[in-house]
């Protein structure tokens, strides 16, 4: 999202920084964007695609032979087996190209296969679960520069530049908070560590990890029971709420206080700060969404906004900007709960289609059970899922399976290392795009093409084109619409698809194309929000699942309670980002990373109970697997939780944690899944045990 400025000599990039004529990121990037380049010429880099061995050996290959074998053999796959048997996983770089996306959905659809697997179901694809159970306001969200609270529950925005609203301005994260303090905003943020963004709150809520469900619904009891809902707002909008009083009528901060480790005047506080303040919202990240209760967490969170009734109103402006996405029609009304997954296909495994695709943890076992649409084939792009799943030893045990797994990868990884071939795609310098994918994201109605600045190597095209070769040499058209991708004589140019994908918004890119810096359109572009119209469907509060999960989330089942005060060898283990790395791209570049490995932090108290201190090896244990990593003293870790980022330690040979981190996937099994939708497993808050590690 950040404009940057790429000093380029003799062809290469040498440096890169934040450009300050940019309209929307003003001259800031974080240490990803300054380390750009170095991507681009990281020794390991594939510059042409490979052959490989499966078992981390490589050897160049024509592109045109590549793809020729890679057509054939998922030509033979799909008439022998079905389309079905052939698989996709697309992860988070996917979202770094605007064509990428559209490319993939045509691919699979020329293919007719279902098996579409991506990041977000191991993500917050809680997300898409309640806005299928609850329903959603058409008209989006209150945004948080007319807002005078919010509440941000597991996410960390001042690093992970996600979990706000769209209009949070992620690029002065930290001074966006400070000056809407001075402005009079009261802020929340319920996290288990005192984070960057906690730091900046009026009101820090220490939860203890996967207690979610417990601390929201009782901050829901108070605001029910001292009545400073939005009455009107849910008389017009909502069913269910009687239900959800009963439900949560005995739930009373007191109740939950210990549990919670939230003092019960705390929760009275947030609760009452949260009702009363006129405008603001309640946005989550991944901790909530990737505890136990997922789902239920997520939707009590949600449950928050909807009987305050924080969202923007008819004759009010449309908080996000569509510059260029297209402008939907935007109304003061409920788009009805919808349940995807419970209607049309179902997959062998049970699954249904979330947002048109199926639950990632079901991804190895989609491989490894017998039956007619096993996946054979298996096409990874943009996705390092053997870093990423959690249990990686029984994900590379199932890919193993696979007849024939592709990469469109540029670096040697651990996924890579298993495929008979690897795609070099062109990387992100090196190809035009505009900022379609973060239209919604930035603060202001901005907008930006970018022609590629680096030629790139000759041998290599980008990820949306090797896709369209592929179906090429299977004989397959892509289509998107009626627009065609390519057909046998051949593909568009990036620029032709540019051009069509961007071409329902309110910028016209040929604009865009000679104003290098990116352009801010005028604030008259927001659109006016319409009253609701005949459709408008009502928020489902408290529908009979969600009923049940809250009542055995409010008996305790599977919350994992303290053991703190007496067994400081046991830890619940949480999610977090890390500055400089995005998951597992950048973990190997030093300037990035600052330390070659993810540090295990703890805090100090804990540390000393268990006889370790800062720098020593720590073992982090559970039934599914064991963990080397380097301590860390911190103090915004609370005793009980240890806190440590995913997707480290590579495919290298050498054990060291020191050179290389380590992959706290190890510890957790996508088997124990705790939500029956969409397979979610539980990625914090687990339980693990913690010793100093001794070399015997
Ligand atoms: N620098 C950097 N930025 C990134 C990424 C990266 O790898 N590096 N990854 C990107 C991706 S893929 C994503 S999905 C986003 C995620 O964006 P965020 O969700 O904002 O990610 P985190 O910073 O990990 O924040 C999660 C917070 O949840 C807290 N937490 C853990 N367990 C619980 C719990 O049970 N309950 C509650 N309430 N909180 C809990 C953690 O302490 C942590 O502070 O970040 C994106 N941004
Ligand atoms: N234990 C634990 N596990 C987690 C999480 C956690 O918090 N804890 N977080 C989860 C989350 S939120 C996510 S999103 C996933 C991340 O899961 P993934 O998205 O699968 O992981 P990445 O490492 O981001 O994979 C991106 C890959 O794309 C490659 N790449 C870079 N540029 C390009 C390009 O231009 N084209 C192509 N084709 N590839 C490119 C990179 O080298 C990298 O290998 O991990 C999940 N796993
Ligand atoms: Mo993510």
């Amino acid at each position: 999202m950040c404009g940057l400025l790429v000093t380029i000599e003799d062809g290469a990039a040498v440096g890169s920084m934040g450009d300050r004529d940019h309209a929307a990121t003003e001259g800031y990037c974080c240490r990803k964007g300054r380390n750009i380049h170095k991507l681009h010429t990281k020794p390991d880099r594939f510059l042409q695609s490979q052959r490989g061995n499966r078992r981390g050996g490589f050897v160049p290959i024509e592109t045109a032979t590549a793809i020729d074998e890679i057509g054939e053999r998922l030509s033979e796959i799909r008439e022998k087996h079905g389309p079905d048997s052939i698989g996709l996983f697309l992860g988070t770089q996917a979202y770094q190209a605007t064509p990428t996306i559209p490319v993939v959905k045509a691919w699979l659809r020329a293919i007719g296969t279902r098996k579409y697997f991506r990041t977000v179901s191991i993500d917050q694809s809680a997300k898409v679960i309640a806005t299928g159970r609850l329903g959603a306001w058409a008209a989006g969200n209150q945004r948080f520069d007319e807002s005078d609270v919010w509440l941000f529950a597991g996410t960390n925005p001042i690093v992970s530049m996600q979990g706000g609203p769209a209009s949070f301005p992620i690029h002065r994260g930290r001074r966006a908070l400070r000056e809407a303090r001075d402005r009079g905003m009261y802020i929340i943020v319920a996290d288990p560590r005192l984070t960057e963004t906690a730091r900046e709150a009026d009101l820090h809520l220490p939860l203890r990890p996967g207690t979610d469900s417990l601390l929201a619904a009782a901050i829901l009891h108070v605001i029910l029971e001292e009545r400073l809902h939005d009455g009107e707002f849910c008389r017009n909008h909502v069913t269910g709420l009687a239900n959800l009083e009963r439900a949560l009528a005995h739930v009373t901060p007191g109740s939950v206080a210990a549990d919670t480790g939230i003092a019960a005047d705390d929760i009275v506080l947030a609760a009452r700060r949260f009702a009363t303040a006129t405008r603001g919202m309640t946005t989550t990240g991944t901790g909530p969404d990737m505890s136990v209760w997922s789902n239920l967490n997520e939707h009590l969170w949600q449950l928050l906004n909807v009987i305050c009734g924080r969202f923007p109103r008819a004759g009010e402006f449309h908080a996000e900007y569509g510059v260029l996405t297209s402008s939907q029609s935007h109304r003061a009304e409920v788009a009805p709960p919808g349940r995807p997954w419970e209607s049309g296909y179902r997959s062998r495994l049970g699954y249904g289609l979330l947002a048109g695709d199926l639950p990632t943890a079901s991804l190895p076992r989609e491989i490894t059970e017998p039956g007619p649409d096993r996946i054979r084939a298996l096409v990874v792009v943009g996705g390092n899922p053997l870093a990423a799943l959690p249990g990686p030893a029984s994900v590379r045990t199932a890919f193993q399976q696979l007849d024939l797994l592709v990469a469109l990868e540029p670096f040697p990884t651990e996924t890579a290392e298993l495929a008979d071939y690897v795609l070099a795609p062109r990387m992100i310098l090196e190809r035009p795009d505009v900022t379609k994918m973060f239209d919604q994201w930035y603060d202001k109605p901005f907008g930006q093409y970018t022609p590629a600045v680096l030629e790139g190597p000759e041998e290599t095209v980008e990820d949306w084109q090797y896709l369209a070769r592929i179906a090429g040499a299977m004989g397959l058209p892509l289509t998107i619409g009626s627009f065609e991708v390519s057909n046998s004589q051949g593909a568009v140019t990036t620029e032709q698809l540019l051009d069509h994908l961007s071409r329902k918004g309110q910028a016209d890119l040929q604009e865009l194309r000679r104003r290098p810096h990116g352009h801010v359109f005028d604030n008259a572009a927001r659109p006016i929000i319409a009253p609701a119209g005949d459709s408008a469907g009502r928020f489902d509060l408290l529908p009979d699942d969600v009923a049940g999960e809250l009542r055995a989330a409010l008996r305790r089942e599977r919350i994992t309670l303290s053991t703190a005060d007496r067994r400081p060898d046991e830890a619940l283990l949480t999610v977090r980002r890390t500055q400089g790395v995005m998951n597992s791209l950048g973990r190997d570049v030093l300037t990035m990373t600052r330390t070659p490995y993810n540090p295990c932090h703890v805090n100090p108290t804990q540390l000393e109970a268990i006889e370790a201190t800062a720098g020593d090896l720590l073992l982090l244990e559970t039934q599914h697997g064991r963990v080397i990593a380097v301590a860390e003293a911190d103090d915004t870790v609370q005793p009980g939780t240890v806190s440590l980022a995913h997707c480290f330690r590579g495919p290298r040979d050498d054990a060291d944690p020191r050179h290389s981190g380590a992959n706290p996937g190890a510890l957790i099994s996508l088997h124990e899944v705790t939500e029956t939708i969409n397979a979610m497993p539980r990625l914090s808050g687990v339980p693990v045990r913690l010793a100093k590690y001794r070399v015997d």
